[in-house]
């Protein structure tokens, strides 16, 4: 009995070192030390042996038991670690893993056009002014010196949201009310949207951008224009850029004029760029007319300014080759993320 005992103890413990999980553990322990287990079946045996024999075998029993409670319990410590490890591995994260990229967006190529032109004007000590995209018809037109006849007045080209409320056709409303509230001297750049009810086509566009510039001081003259002209032409276009003023005709500037810039590609030789000619229309541009300097306040025996009108959009495809103004707003990422 007692070397029964002890082959128990083996078979025991063989089985407990076998044992991978804490569940193929227990197993052992139910096998062995259980209810209907394989010591308890041997105990129960002890009934036919003798009165001297029963202690002896009874006390082998105790230590066979006890040795393998001491094996479960170790092996228990082993599997709890070992499964413990295994369970750190499987969800462990790799900290020097690269992370998900993040997108950055970008400006929009006619904002990154306007800032590059507003940057030019505020290194030559312009200011930046902004005013409303919804209009009255006296800021828009009336005190801009245009006669009531006036085509661009006109429904078919203008906006209308009632009698006198408009959508602005340029910026000049926002140098009206900046003269209206602003004693000279000003200089001044109005960056924005402005609208016209015009039909899509390549070069029009119902919602586009102008910048327009006004400076007003004693003594201001058309060398003052030309010369500021020709510094932003030789810093939009390269510092071999010309300019050349043509006779034009605008209500709030008299004299006015149209400024073309000698092609930036072909130089003035005539190219597809500037379809032959040498030049590229850069802006509109005159003296304050003194009938808007006098509906702002202003007194036109004092003081004298120039402006000066561009449309961003065209600038912006000139530059960079755009060959339709409707890429702009139609917001195609392929288009937009070549700018
Ligand atoms: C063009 C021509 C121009 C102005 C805009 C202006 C503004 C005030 C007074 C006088 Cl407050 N003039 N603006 C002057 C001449 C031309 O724009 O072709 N723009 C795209």
């Amino acid at each position: 009995m007692e070397a029964r005992l002890k082959e128990l103890e083996q078979q025991a413990k063989d089985e407990i070192y076998q044992a991978n999980t804490s569940d193929e553990l227990e197993k052992v322990r139910v096998k062995y030390l259980g209810k209907k287990g394989e010591l308890t079946e041997v105990l129960r045996g002890m009934g036919s042996l003798s009165a001297e024999e029963r202690p002896l075998v009874g006390k082998v029993a105790n230590i066979v038991r006890e040795n393998i409670e001491n094996a479960l319990q170790e092996a228990k410590g082993e599997i709890k670690n070992k499964e413990l490890q295994a369970q750190l591995q499987k969800e462990s994260i790799d900290v020097t893993m690269p992370g998900k990229k993040v997108r950055l967006g970008k400006k929009h190529p006619l904002i990154k056009g306007m800032d590059e032109l507003k940057d030019i004007f505020i290194s030559m000590g312009f200011q930046v002014a902004q005013g409303p995209e919804v209009e009255t018809v006296y800021y828009n037109f009336d005190a801009l010196n245009a006669p009531q006849n006036h085509p661009s007045r006109d429904m078919s080209d203008t906006f209308y949201i009632n009698e006198d409320t408009i959508l602005r056709t340029q910026t000049s409303p926002v140098q009206v009310r900046v003269m209206e509230n602003k004693k000279p001297p000003i200089r001044i750049i109005s960056p924005g949207r402005c609208f016209r009810n015009d039909t899509p086509d390549a070069t029009h566009s119902p919602m586009f951008h102008q910048l327009e510039g006004l400076v007003v001081d004693k003594g201001i003259t058309l060398a003052d224009l030309k010369g500021t002209l020709e510094v932003f032409a030789k810093h939009f276009f390269g510092d071999q850029t010309k300019i050349k003023f043509r006779p034009h005709n605008f209500p709030f500037t008299e004299p006015s004029a149209e400024i073309d810039a000698s092609c930036f590609k072909c130089e003035g030789a005539g190219c597809s760029m500037c379809k032959g000619s040498g030049w590229i229309e850069l802006l509109g541009a005159g003296m304050v007319h003194p009938n808007v300097l006098r509906n702002c306040g202003i007194d036109p025996e004092v003081y004298s300014g120039f402006a000066f009108g561009m449309g961003i959009d065209r600038l912006v495809m000139l530059k960079y080759g755009v060959d339709d103004i409707r890429l702009f707003f139609e917001n195609d990422m392929r288009f937009l993320n070549q700018f």
